[in-house]
């Protein structure tokens, strides 16, 4: 076989695992006011991690969130929810694709994932650099309580 065709086939299945991996992420239905900047910019960090994304129009974002079942304490821009194997979780906020991968893996019992507020740094609220604020992912518990799931040191927003 000539070099050529090595790197096609090779490119052939690189191809591939990354369209099998792409779908093997769950779709997110996104919850967001129309004029939400940010909000499309954290939609967009999610669709480059390979997430599909569901975006309803909301011109009542507490309501949704309420009605979704986030607690207000932990309230952002957006609300999201995401469904796999029967088992719903919720996002609120700039939450890093990151840590709905490590939520997928670990598939703990808990409401979802929160990042309070709109902490400048995090993906969809990008900053000029030295901007940056550090800020935690929360781990919303089924009885609305919450623990820290990962902290993001300013410069890393994943
Ligand atoms: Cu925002």
């Amino acid at each position: 076989m000539r070099t050529c065709e090595k790197w096609f086939i090779g490119g052939f299945f690189l191809l591939l695992a990354g369209v099998v991996s792409g779908q093997a992420l769950p779709v997110i239905d996104v919850y967001k006011n129309p004029y939400c900047g940010c909000c499309g910019n954290w939609i967009k960090h999610l669709q480059a991690t390979g997430f599909s994304v569901r975006v309803h129009e909301t011109s009542d974002t507490d309501a949704t969130r309420r009605q979704l079942g986030m607690p207000a304490t932990y309230a952002s821009c957006h609300t999201a929810k995401m469904t796999i194997a029967g088992k719903s979780y919720l996002f609120e906020g700039h939450v890093p694709a990151g840590d709905i991968q490590r939520l997928l893996r670990e598939k703990p019992a808990a409401l979802g994932l929160a990042v309070p507020g709109m902490p400048a740094g995090s993906p969809g609220m990008e900053v000029p650099k030295g901007q940056e604020q550090p800020y935690e992912t929360l781990l919303i518990l089924p009885d609305g309580s919450a623990r820290v799931y990962k902290r993001h040191a300013p410069g890393q927003s994943q």
